[in-house]
């Protein structure tokens, strides 16, 4: 069950002068920050609020790493913005087999790492009434050692 907005992605050419703009106008400070190279991007989560279900929303800003990545290419041809949204579920695997089941492209057979050490699909845009859809299970939270 989809329980969140886990995030809005947002595709950017310069990653530390957009998290800057972020932190001027809103007040919005970078949660966590990492390179994703098998998605080819460099990104800030800015945490915005708690959700009742456990997890967070967040803004995902992205820069690409690579002229081949997918926010490479979504950048030139469209310039910056909204690049997807991303919905947070307990279990990413069942909503994806579940959606597939209605008829939606789901883009990995298995999902793949995403920020955070969290579990992540993606739904093609063209079977989402042009938006790129994402799913998200966060990681466990670790419990502190002892
Ligand atoms: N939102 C809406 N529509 C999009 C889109 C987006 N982000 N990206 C592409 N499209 C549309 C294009 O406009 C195009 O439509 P037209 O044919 O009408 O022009 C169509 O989809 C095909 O686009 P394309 O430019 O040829 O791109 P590809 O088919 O090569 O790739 C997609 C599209 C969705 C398969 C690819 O972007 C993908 O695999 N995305 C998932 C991975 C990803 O986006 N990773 C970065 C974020 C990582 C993270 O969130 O952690
Ligand atoms: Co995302």
């Amino acid at each position: 069950m989809l329980t969140r907005i886990d995030h809005i992605g947002i595709a950017c050419f310069d990653l530390d002068k957009t998290v800057e703009f972020y932190r001027a106008t809103y007040g919005f400070e970078v949660f966590h920050s990492e390179v994703n190279e098998e998605q080819g991007v460099r990104e800030a989560m800015l945490k915005i609020n708690d959700t009742s279900d456990g997890g967070a929303s967040y803004l995902q800003l992205l820069e690409p790493t690579r002229e081949d990545s997918t926010v490479a290419k979504w950048l030139a041809k469209n310039g910056e913005g909204v690049h997807h949204i991303a919905f947070g579920t307990a279990d990413v695997d069942a909503d994806a087999a579940d959606i597939k089941g209605k008829g939606v492209r789901v883009l990995y057979e298995e999902p793949r790492r995403g920020s955070m050490g969290s579990r992540i699909t993606f739904l093609h845009p063209k079977d989402c009434h042009g938006v790129l859809t994402e799913l998200v299970t966060s990681a466990p939270v670790e419990s502190p050692e002892h």
